[in-house]
C-alpha cells in the first residue's frame, strides 16, 4: 500500500505504552503526532506522540521502501501520521524499542511552522501558548500536568464518595450575589439582570435538608479585576456541605481529603512527578492550625503593620519564618466582620467559626460553620447591608428544619499549583479566562 494523506483508514494496533521488548519483530500499527524530528548522517529519528507516550520511529535509506522517499519530507513536527512497522529492541532507544516503518499514512500536515516545540520544557511566553492552547497542550510538560489534574479530580470524587456524600449540580445562573457584590458578572437573563455563580454556597446548603451530605465539583465566576497569577475569572471549586457538623467536622474532613488525594496521585502519576522534577513529601495530618488573632500578633511582633479585621495577605504570611508555613495549614477563627453574612459567629460575635486553608502562602480553601437559625441569618445579613427580599428564595426554607451544617470550598487550580509546584495557575487549567482573556 502507498502512503497517502487522507482517510484514517488504518487501525491502530497498539498505543505507545503497550509496546515493548516482547513484541520484538512484530508489525504494528501506531498513530498519534510528530513531537521532535531529528536527523542524523541521513537518518531520521522521529518521535511520534499518542495519548499515552511517546515512541521512537527510525526512518533510514533502505529500511524503508523507495515509494516512501517523496513523501518524509512533507513530515514535519505537528503532522498527524500513522505508521506501519516493525519493533525493533533498541537499547538506546527512549523506551528500549523502535519501529522501522514500512508505509505510513499523513493523515494531516502541519502546514505552518509552529511556535510552540512539543518537546521544550519551558515553552515561549505564556500569550504565545494560551494563544495555540491545543498545540500547547501536546507539551509533555502540560500533559503531565494535566494527567495528574485527572487523578487529582477522580480521587477527589473517590474520596467524597466513599464517606458517602452525594454528587449535586446546581445552576451556575443565579439571581444574587454570596461571596460580596464585586466579583459578580451581571448578564442578560431574558427581561432580568442575573449573574454567574460565585460560589453554589447558598444552594449546597438547602441541599443538606434533604441530602445531608452533599458535593459539588462545578466552575465558580469571579470577576477579578487584578491580574494576577492565582486569579482566574472561571476557575473551578470543589464544594462541600455538610449537615450537623461544625468548622472542625469540616477542617478533618479536609484534610483528609487533601492526604488522599497526595497520596493518590503520589501513587499513580509516579512518570508524571518524575517528568515534572516533583518529589512529593510524605504529608502529614491534621495539618497546623493557626488561631487568626495570634497569627496578628505574630506579624506584628517582626514589625508587619497590619490590624485585627484586617485581611492577611499572600506577601506578608512570606514574611514569616516558621516551618509549620511551609507546608499545608489552617488559619483559623477569623474576624466575623471580613466573612460572608452565612458565617456563624462565635460566642465572643467579634470572630466566626472559619477557617482558610494555606498552603505555604496560596490560600486554597476557606470554610466555616453557618448560621441555621433564620433570625440570625437575617439579622447578619442586615448587619452588611445585603437586601433581605432578594434572598427570599433561601431564607423561607430556613422555616423548615434546616439542620446545623458546615463546609467549605476548595480550589481545584490552586490545589493544582500545590501539588505541581507551579506559580502560574493559567497552567493549571485547560483554557483559562482572565480579565484580557475570553478566547480561545
Ligand atoms: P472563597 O471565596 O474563599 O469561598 O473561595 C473558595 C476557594 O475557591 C478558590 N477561588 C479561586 N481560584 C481561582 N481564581 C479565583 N478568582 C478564585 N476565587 C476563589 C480559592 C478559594 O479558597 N462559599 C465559600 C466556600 C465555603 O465556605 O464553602 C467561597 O466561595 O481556592
Amino acid at each position: 500500500m502507498n502512503s497517502s494523506k487522507g482517510q484514517v483508514t488504518w487501525k491502530r494496533t497498539y498505543y505507545s505504552k503497550n509496546i515493548d521488548t516482547s513484541l520484538n519483530g512484530k508489525e504494528v500499527i501506531i498513530v498519534g503526532w510528530v513531537s521532535s524530528i531529528r536527523e542524523h548522517s541521513n537518518v531520521k529519528f522521529l518521535t511520534l506522540n499518542d495519548r499515552f507516550g511517546n515512541i521512537q520511529v527510525i526512518l533510514k535509506k533502505n529500511e524503508y521502501p523507495v515509494s516512501l522517499d517523496s513523501e518524509i519530507p512533507k513530515i514535519k513536527e505537528h503532522a498527524s501520521i500513522a505508521i506501519k512497522g516493525k519493533v525493533r529492541s533498541e537499547p538506546k532507544a527512549p523506551h528500549g524499542i523502535e519501529i522501522i516503518p514500512s508505509d505510513f499514512k499523513i493523515l494531516s500536515l502541519a502546514n505552518k511552522n509552529s511556535p510552540i516545540v512539543i518537546q521544550s520544557r519551558k515553552g515561549v511566553g505564556i500569550d504565545t501558548r494560551l494563544d495555540l492552547r491545543a498545540i500547547d497542550l501536546r507539551r509533555p510538560y502540560l500533559q503531565s500536568i494535566f494527567g495528574i489534574r485527572y487523578t487529582v479530580l477522580n480521587s477527589c470524587r473517590e474520596f467524597l464518595r466513599k464517606e458517602e456524600f452525594t454528587e449535586v449540580n446546581t445552576p451556575k445562573i443565579i439571581s444574587t450575589a454570596t461571596e460580596g457584590g464585586a466579583t459578580l458578572f451581571p448578564i442578560f437573563y431574558y427581561e432580568r439582570e442575573a449573574f454567574l455563580t460565585q460560589s453554589p454556597q447558598l444552594y449546597k446548603e438547602q441541599l443538606v435538608m434533604a441530602f445531608e451530605n452533599v458535593f459539588e465539583i462545578g466552575p465558580i465566576f469571579r470577576a477579578e479585576p487584578s491580574r494576577t497569577n492565582r486569579h482566574l475569572s472561571e476557575a473551578t471549586s470543589i464544594d462541600i456541605e455538610k449537615a450537623y457538623a461544625d468548622y472542625n467536622d469540616i477542617m478533618e474532613t479536609l484534610e483528609r481529603l487533601i492526604h488522599y488525594v497526595w497520596q493518590e496521585v503520589k501513587e499513580k502519576d509516579k512518570s508524571h512527578l518524575e517528568y515534572l522534577k516533583i518529589d512529593l513529601p510524605e504529608l502529614s495530618i491534621p495539618f497546623q492550625r493557626y488561631r487568626y488573632s495570634d497569627l496578628i500578633e505574630k506579624l506584628q511582633s517582626v514589625g508587619e503593620s497590619i490590624e485585627w479585621g484586617d485581611d492577611i495577605s499572600q506577601q506578608k504570611l512570606r514574611n514569616l519564618d516558621d516551618e509549620n508555613m511551609k507546608n499545608f495549614y489552617f488559619i483559623v477563627d477569623w474576624p466575623t466582620s471580613i466573612k460572608p453574612f452565612y458565617v456563624k459567629p462565635k460566642s465572643t460575635e467579634t470572630e466566626c467559626e472559619s477557617f482558610d486553608l494555606i498552603y505555604k502562602n496560596l490560600e486554597l480553601s476557606s470554610g466555616s460553620t453557618r448560621i441555621h437559625d433564620k433570625s440570625e441569618l437575617v439579622e447578619r445579613m442586615k448587619k452588611q447591608g445585603l437586601k433581605i427580599d432578594a434572598f427570599d428564595f433561601h431564607l423561607k426554607v430556613f422555616d423548615y428544619g434546616m439542620p446545623p451544617h458546615a463546609g467549605f470550598g476548595l480550589g481545584l487550580e490552586r490545589l493544582m499549583m500545590s501539588i505541581c509546584n507551579v506559580d502560574n495557575i493559567r497552567d493549571v487549567i485547560l483554557f483559562p479566562r482572565d480579565i484580557d482573556r475570553l478566547s480561545p
